[in-house]
């Protein structure tokens, strides 16, 4: 089945989930917490190759927020210095209400990630209600914003098309499908062939994967045809076991290597906006 949906030569973009709503400076002092420091980190993980930047932002002290100023500062940041691919979360933090978790539409982003269902995340639920998805495509559509499906379970696939069945999806659809978070789907070769044929044949699906099992996933991935790799410390902290990544662009440089000995180079912004259809 690899070989099938194989993609020799075909540019992968890779994506950068710079900071995340969790993870911590304890963990790793190179977090990044503030605008500056976030869209820094996202200028010098493009210039390693990362064409694509999933934001979520935070308080100063690290807590993460939801105001649309802070990520419309760190856009307009990004921005003077990089022409990466804006995405904004829309998952947003564990028990953030829906007007926090649509806080990034108001940064004026190129896209939104958008959750079709609920899952648990470690000990807590992620909750999205069909209203919450309704509500949160409403607002992304009134803005212009291009959306990304976030699949953290089978069904939230299939939910999306049924979404994009009724009009609360727009065309073109496409799917981040992400595996190993603690309490929803596993980060397994069969997990990863389940999810990549349960998408629409003709659109561009990526694979994200949480803590040590993200180079095996992400190689799969490149394997399979992936148009997407993530990377970043969202996603993990550590280069290689016991190793902390000093930036996020180290991660993306190790990702890049990996796809490009896979026969995946990697893709230009221009190429990837084209890959998203935006
Ligand atoms: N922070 C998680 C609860 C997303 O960005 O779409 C949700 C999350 C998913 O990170
Ligand atoms: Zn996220």
């Amino acid at each position: 089945m690899i070989a099938e949906r194989g993609a020799d030569g075909r540019p992968v973009v890779i994506g950068v989930a710079p900071t995340g709503a969790e993870v911590t400076r304890e963990q790793n002092p190179a977090v990044p917490y503030t605008p500056t420091e976030i869209a820094g980190e996202v200028v010098a993980a493009c210039e390693a190759g990362a064409s694509l930047a999933h934001l979520h932002v935070r308080n100063d002290d690290g807590t993460p927020t939801g105001r649309p100023e802070v990520f419309a500062e760190t856009i307009e940041l990004i921005r003077a210095s990089c022409d990466i691919i804006t995405m904004v979360s829309t998952g947003g933090a564990l028990g953030m209400s829906i007007d926090e978790r649509a806080g990034g539409l108001g940064g004026a982003p190129d896209m939104a990630g958008i959750e079709t269902g609920s899952t648990n995340f470690g000990e807590e639920l992620f909750p999205t209600t069909p209203a919450d998805t309704r509500e949160i495509a409403r607002r992304a559509a009134e803005r212009g914003i291009a959306l990304e499906v976030e699949a953290f379970e089978l069904g939230h696939i299939d939910a999306a098309l049924g979404f994009h069945v009724e009009g609360t999806l727009p065309d073109p659809l496409r799917f981040n499908l992400v595996f190993g978070v603690p309490g929803a789907l596993a980060a397994t070769h069969a997990n990863l062939a389940a999810m990549a044929a349960a998408v629409p044949a003709d659109r561009p699906w990526g694979v994200t994967a949480v803590g040590r099992a993200q180079p095996r996933m992400l190689a799969l991935g490149a394997l399979m045809g992936a148009s997407v790799l993530r990377t970043g410390f969202e996603d993990g902290v550590y280069l290689d076991r016991g190793v902390l990544a000093d930036s996020n662009a180290a991660l993306v440089e190790r990702v890049r290597e990996t796809a490009a000995a896979l026969g995946r180079p990697t893709a230009t912004t221009d190429e990837a906006r084209e890959l998203l259809s935006l």
